[in-house]
């Protein structure tokens, strides 16, 4: 495994935490001498050097030129192959003081410390075997979660679930390889009739790839979050019950008509499932020039949204606009109608319109009930296994297209060579998936969407 942007076992640092004033901030190092290389910018140095792995030693990280402390942290040390990226590794725990951190990498980096690139820590591990690539996958996946839930999906994925699933498959299709092999080696044998290649376990993996595909679109949705909007007239409430979501004042409230003149957008979590919510601009006829842009925009966002929130005034009623909207999507699932302002209103709810008031709270709990299992009925426990990678995806349908070819070829008795050369082609789709096949071009892609220090 050579040729890969980066050296794959020189010392590299990298901060591991966000770069922001915070009470501790985690410097990684790992590679080739990370501990000696350290122990020159660390007052501890002799005791350091000839510490045991999963060791911690406080002291003062000191510029020797300068004779000065830089800072007083403690440092883990971890022998290989027992660390994360199954390398000789120091972690260094300082202050999380903007100037101090810059400061110890720049003597990091004096001492002989690269700068890490994104996402070559997680890559180390899979080289060195410590994670297949599934998992390595898992691991930025999980950095990025944004709900609880999308988080405890990706941790599935990290603790190899994704990896299982396929090995299972991929040993059944392992055996079957064989049998062909047999048969191959031995063309003198009879083949033909009823000859023994079972076919059974081409349709058991067939099926159960076609389970792990289908769990992408929900796999995705918890990763980039479902896109739901705001619509309606002005006054209606959609800031009011938009803010109310949020549980905080994002969007200016006010009884004067146009005041949300363009869009705001915040991530939220219903029932674990992220959530883009967007406020939008009232729907009305506007003659401003930056209304009207503003309504423009609006109008996009509510398009393309997965759930449209459609709010009326319940103090006023419907309005003809409302009527309208109300006969064109109110068969659909896209649409939800919320009659807002039930505190003020004694008229009758129409069926099919959730009744809520943005000021008491009143049917708020419901409402959100409501969206949640609109959803797509995507209510689903933590602990399925999902799929959130595009790459692994396409894979996935590659190996299905090669075993349907197996299948085909299978039932027409074509030639056993055809057979192999499809089961052949699923199986390193498969492989791909967890890295046994892989190339660098492969592995450069992924973890280069990695954030630095992972
Ligand atoms: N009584 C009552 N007033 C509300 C309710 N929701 C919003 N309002 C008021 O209606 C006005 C318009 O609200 P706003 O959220 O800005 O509506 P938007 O134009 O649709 O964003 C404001 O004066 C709000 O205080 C409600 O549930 N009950
Ligand atoms: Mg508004």
């Amino acid at each position: 495994m050579e040729d890969y942007i980066y050296d794959t076992d020189d010392p590299i640092v990298a901060l591991a935490t966000a770069w922001s004033e915070s009470a501790l901030a985690v410097i990684r190092t790992s590679g080739r001498g990370s501990v000696e290389l350290f122990s020159r910018v660390f007052s501890n140095s002799r005791e350091l050097k000839k510490s045991l792995g999963f060791t911690l030693h406080y002291g003062y990280i000191v510029d020797q030129n300068r004779k000065k402390r830089i800072d007083q942290v403690t440092a883990a040390v971890y022998r290989a192959p027992k660390s994360y990226t199954g390398q000789e590794s120091v972690e260094i725990f300082c202050h999380g003081s903007l100037p101090g951190i810059e400061l110890i990498i720049t003597l990091l980096k004096d001492v002989g410390f690269r700068e890490a690139g994104p996402g070559e820590f997680t890559m180390r591990a899979f080289l060195n075997g410590k994670m297949d690539l599934s998992q390595a996958e898992a691991v930025a996946e999980i950095v990025q979660s944004k709900s609880r839930q999308a988080h405890s999906l990706a941790l599935n994925r990290l603790s190899g679930g994704v990896f299982d699933r396929i090995d299972t498959i991929k040993k059944k299709l392992v055996d079957l390889m064989s049998i062909i092999e047999v048969q191959l080696d031995y063309p003198d044998d009879e083949i033909g009739g009823d000859t023994a290649v079972p076919s059974d376990s081409v349709l058991h993996a067939i099926e159960e790839l076609e389970t792990l595909i289908d769990t992408y679109r929900v796999g995705r949705i918890f990763h980039e979050g479902v896109v739901v909007a705001f619509a309606g007239g002005t006054n209606a409430g959609k800031s009011s019950l938009f803010n109310l979501f949020l549980k905080e004042d994002r969007s200016i409230v006010s009884e004067i008509n146009g005041t949300t003149r363009d869009y705001i957008e915040s991530w939220i979590s219903i029932n674990g499932i992220p959530v883009r919510l967007f406020d939008t601009a009232g729907l009305r006829n506007a003659d401003h020039p930056v209304e009207l842009e503003g309504i423009r925009r609006s109008e996009e966002i509510i398009k393309n949204a997965a759930v449209v929130l459609y709010v009326i005034d319940g103090s006023v009623g419907m309005t003809d606009e409302d009527l309208k909207v109300f006969q064109e999507k109110g068969k659909g699932n896209e649409y939800m109608f919320i009659w807002n302002k039930i505190d003020e209103s004694d008229k009758t709810v129409p069926r099919g319109v959730f009744p809520v008031s943005a000021v008491t709270g009143k049917g708020f709990s419901d409402l959100e009930k409501a969206i949640s299992s609109g959803l797509t009925g995507l209510e689903i426990s933590g602990s399925e296994l999902m799929i959130d990678s595009l790459r692994q995806r396409e894979l996935l349908e590659r190996a299905v297209a090669a075993l349907k070819g197996v299948k085909k070829s299978l039932a027409n008795k074509v030639s056993l060579d055809a057979v192999a050369l499809d089961l052949k082609d699923g199986l390193d789709a498969l492989g791909e998936i967890t890295g046994e096949v892989s190339s660098e071009d492969i592995l450069n892609n992924i973890f280069s969407g990695f954030c630095v220090g992972k």
